[in-house]
């Protein structure tokens, strides 16, 4: 029998292409049925997590409430697909250890790749001191150092990440 609930925690930094491979992988997941639900960091904020800024402590207390939240759906079946910065290794690896059916995958773009991107144009106003604490820029990223999945979104495409996080789901069992 297939694994049930999952969570795919997607992390890195602004601009790598978490939330385009967290719709990518919901839409592949729930034309197989799954019950699919994405936790968007960006979305988090202006509901969950609305009263929280940037500093350390509030960034810590976002990502335990979106673990919170990704625990209680994925012990239901549900696989959740969390797609947030979450910057801090201790706390991402507080909640793997905590959780079942973890998955961890590195978004990985490099920075100065995110910043040509630069979607919301956010790494300007940051490096024109417009924004501070802006990860990556004068707040820090830590990179997962044992990641399940790593996808390199500067050298291959979004198709091919997606397919591959779909892959390592299938060898694990869970679609
Ligand atoms: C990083 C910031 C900041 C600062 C606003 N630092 O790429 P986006 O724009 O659409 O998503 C980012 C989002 C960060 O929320 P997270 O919940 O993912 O962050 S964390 O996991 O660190 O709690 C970005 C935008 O908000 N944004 N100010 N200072 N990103």
């Amino acid at each position: 029998m297939k694994k049930q609930g999952l969570i795919l925690w997607l992390t890195g930094l602004s601009g790598a292409g978490k939330t385009t491979i967290a719709q990518g992988v919901e839409y592949a997941l729930k034309k197989r049925s799954c019950l699919v639900e994405v936790l968007d960091g960006d979305i988090i904020r202006t509901k969950l997590s609305k009263d929280l800024g940037f500093s350390k402590e509030d960034r810590e207390t976002n990502i335990r409430r979106i673990g919170f939240v990704a625990n209680l759906l994925s012990r239901n079946g549900v696989v959740v697909i969390v797609a947030a910065i979450s910057p801090y290794r201790a706390v991402r690896n507080e909640l793997r250890r905590t959780t079942e059916n973890f998955i961890e995958v590195y978004v990985n773009a490099p920075l100065n790749v995110c910043e040509v991107r630069d979607v919301k144009g956010l790494y300007a106003m940051a490096r024109a001191g417009e924004i501070k604490s802006f990860t990556g820029i004068d707040d820090l990223y830590e990179e997962p150092l044992n990641p399940d999945i790593i996808c390199y979104t500067s050298q291959e495409s979004i198709q091919e990440s997606i397919a591959r996080v779909i892959a390592e789901l299938e060898r694990l069992d869970y679609v």
